[in-house]
């Protein structure tokens, strides 16, 4: 068992049944001229995300668990878009409207595809999704447990839209979520710290807090003591 020191108290899990999720370091989310900022964010306050990241997901491939990259994102005519998505927030530029990365949050253009630094490998799970949340309208919880994978170590933009949906989703269907806070990010800082706290409160009410050195760190002593 690795044992992850984490707020509210250590995680423990296994090689075999956990997986990494890498929710959607999309360029959209994370490069200028894409969906984050046509939504007036700073886009910038993301990209420390992708180097601690990185580094997960080398420990994640060198151990053999399950990686899962998330997209969000919506078909080419976009008739899995609610007009209630497409609109909100009276945007000057909407989902599928052309942007200097192609149109916007659509499969297939170039500001959906994930950050080149965190380019899926061959055999790793990518699934694209319509919403906020990983497990609405996809298979994911389908391909989670087919492989029995019980744990699951959360990375990704923004912590609390897609990644806050995402736990909590996860948290409701049994998984035991470890967020990692330094491969999470937000344009808004604030909501940045009160999804987090939220997760862990009331004695992990949705899941545990650590960070990517938490969790290496105790790859690294439990890969000296066994081997
Ligand atoms: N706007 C925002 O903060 N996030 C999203 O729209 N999607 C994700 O979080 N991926």
């Amino acid at each position: 068992m690795i044992k992850v020191s984490a707020e509210p108290y250590p995680f423990t899990f296994d090689h075999a049944h956990v997986a990494l999720l890498c929710i959607d370091f999309q360029r959209d989310f994370v490069e200028p001229g894409g969906f984050g900022e046509s939504l007036g964010n700073d886009v910038s306050l993301l990209r420390s995300t992708i180097e601690p990241t990185r580094r997960v997901l080398d420990a994640a491939r060198r151990h053999g668990w399950t990686v899962v990259h998330t997209r969000e994102g919506h078909r080419p005519d976009l008739s899995d878009l609610f007009p209630a998505k497409r609109d909100r927030g009276r945007p000057t530029l909407r989902i599928g409207d052309d942007g200097p990365m192609g149109r916007l949050l659509v499969r297939g253009s170039e500001g959906h595809d994930i950050v080149p630094e965190l380019a899926p490998a061959p055999g790793e799970v990518v699934l694209d999704k319509p919403g906020k949340g990983s497990f609405y309208a996809t298979d994911l919880e389908t391909i989670l447990r087919a492989r029995g994978i019980t744990h699951l170590v959360v990375t990704g933009v923004t912590t609390e839209v897609c990644v806050q949906s995402t736990v909590r989703e996860a948290n409701d269907r049994g998984f035991e979520c470890l967020v990692l806070s330094d491969c999470t990010g937000s344009y808004f800082p604030q909501f940045y710290e009160s999804a987090l706290a939220m997760f862990k409160a009331q004695g992990g009410i949705v899941g545990w807090v650590g960070t990517s050195a938490d969790l290496l760190n105790a790859l690294d002593t439990t890969e000296e003591t066994t081997s």
